[in-house]
């Protein structure tokens, strides 16, 4: 740790603080995430730890690069490739528009992003604008790869803040216990919509029932027939019958094949939600600048 001078925090993650730091010799800029444990007496589970080493090989230009895995004195901090910033501040920044190809674009690296990490049997989990970071260049890039399986998600975090549910797909929501990759699909489908509407949140809920409520208010409620297996989720309860909304209602900006795309993504059944290497075949794609296909 004495190898880096840290400067300052640059963000409040789910599992604990970032710090843009500098290496004392190198003068190489990175960020440091000290990971907060929920029993600090235990030390680092040695599953957790073998997890996150194998997270040091999954390099991809669409994922923020996890350099280091650093342990002492029980506890844990990881050393990351440094961006300036995430998509929350971006979206802050550009006072609620973004422009079309830079959705196109955004959405592009997302995908490229998941469909490595997907390919290498790795899930994200909690995909959301604060773990999507932005680089000099503007490449985006997918951070905190794989740290959900290695360290579970919190229900609550360090400080009052509650965990977002924004994001999460409805089987999650109904207590599904099986996790796939279409769980990453359904967040990269809010993340797309919340870009194509400059940064407001397609699905804000306060709470799993309210979450629920708003995503069969979009999508329609689901039945037998366009989710056969809703019914055997174990936190699966009666909801009324709502009919779904034309998404044109809730993205005008977005073209007709964008939102065919969305359409793709936002599906509650999970088997039958898009895949990330589909998702960047889809037509929405045709006219994307070369240089970013690489
Ligand atoms: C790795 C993991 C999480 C984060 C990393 C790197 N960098 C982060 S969050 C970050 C956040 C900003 S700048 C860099 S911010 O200033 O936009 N909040």
């Amino acid at each position: 740790m004495q190898k880096y001078e840290k400067l300052e925090k640059v963000g409040e993650g789910t599992y604990g603080t970032v710090f843009k730091a500098k290496h004392k010799e190198t003068k190489e800029i990175v960020a440091l995430k000290r990971v907060r444990l929920d029993d600090e007496d235990e030390g680092v589970p040695s599953s957790a730890l073998r997890e996150i080493c194998l997270l040091k090989e999954l390099k991809h230009k669409n994922i923020v690069r996890l350099y280091d895995v650093l342990h002492s004195d029980r506890r844990l901090t990881m050393v990351f490739e440094f961006c300036d910033q995430d998509l929350k501040k971006y979206f802050d920044s550009c006072k609620g528009k973004v422009d079309s190809n830079t959705v196109k674009s955004f959405m592009f690296h997302l995908l490229q992003g998941l469909q490595f990490c997907h390919s290498h049997n790795v899930l994200h989990r909690d995909l959301k604008p604060q773990n999507l970071l932005i680089s000099k260049s503007g490449e985006l890039k997918l951070a905190d790869f794989g740290l959900a399986r290695a360290f579970g998600l919190p229900k609550e975090r360090f400080s009052a803040e509650v965990v977002t549910l924004w994001y999460r797909p409805p089987d999650v929501l109904m207590g599904a216990k099986m996790y796939d990759t279409s769980i990453d699909m359904w967040s990269a489908g809010c993340i797309f919509a919340e870009m194509a509407n400059g940064g407001r949140p397609l699905l804000p809920g306060s709470d799993v029932d309210d979450q629920l409520r708003r995503i069969f208010k979009l999508l329609g409620t689901p039945n037998e027939l366009t989710w056969p297996d809703m019914k055997k989720m174990p936190e699966y309860r009666d909801f009324p019958a709502f009919s779904a909304i034309p998404l044109a209602s809730v993205t005008p900006t977005l073209s007709s094949s964008g939102r065919e795309l969305l359409q793709n993504l936002l599906v509650c059944a999970p088997s039958r939600r898009m895949c990330a290497e589909k998702a960047m075949q889809h037509c929405y794609f045709d006219d994307i600048d070369p240089s970013i296909r690489v």
